[in-house]
């Protein structure tokens, strides 16, 4: 046989092979599996004080069955009630926190007590300091979410100056805001 005929032949071989390979591929019917992420269990937030302030704790998140359980230990506070919200933004490089924006509120709603049905869903109440300064909360909450459009990840805590009174809009009228954290996913 030729030499160029040779050539011919393994050319038109290797196409051919390559085209049923081809062929048999299926057009993807299916999307590519995701790449699973952690496993979301627990969120916690490390508070730290804003300019001029020595407001410093420790907010947890862990889901029951009834919904969050809403865990926070914290100091230097003056005594008495503080507006407790989730912001919109995970952001506290500004002094004063409001880096951090308005309420956290996905769903639309008008400002308002924990329990109420109608709330933002970054509304979580007043917490008490004491006469020491300390502050401890615990509450299951059942609006916010730790997963899906309402999860709280990589948003921001506030604690504010003033007692929050659940009716003036937007924000409770709480006053400054005293410290600033983002809520990251904890181990499980
Ligand atoms: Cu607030
Ligand atoms: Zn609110």
């Amino acid at each position: 046989m030729a030499v160029w005929s040779k050539y011919f032949l393994r050319v038109v071989l290797g196409w051919g092979v390559l085209l049923v390979l081809a062929c048999q591929q299926k057009p993807a019917e299916k999307p590519a599996p995701q790449p699973a992420g952690p496993e979301v269990r627990k969120a916690v937030a490390v508070i730290h004080p804003t300019e001029g302030n020595n407001v410093r704790g420790v907010v947890s998140f862990v889901i029951l069955e009834g919904g969050v359980m809403i865990t926070a230990d914290v100091t230097g506070l003056p005594p008495g009630p503080h507006g407790f919200h989730i912001h919109q933004y995970g952001d506290c490089t500004s002094p004063d926190g409001k880096s951090a924006g308005g309420h956290f509120n996905p769903t639309g709603e008008k400002h308002g007590a924990p329990d109420s049905l109608h709330r933002h869903v970054g509304d979580l109440g007043n917490l008490i300091a004491d006469e020491n300064g300390e502050a401890h909360y615990k509450r299951l909450d059942t609006v916010l979410k730790l997963v899906g459009p309402t999860s709280i990840i990589g948003r921001g805590i506030i604690i504010h100056e003033k007692a929050d009174d659940f009716t003036s809009q937007p924000t409770g009228n709480a006053g400054a805001r005293l410290a600033c954290g983002v809520i990251g996913i904890s181990k499980p």
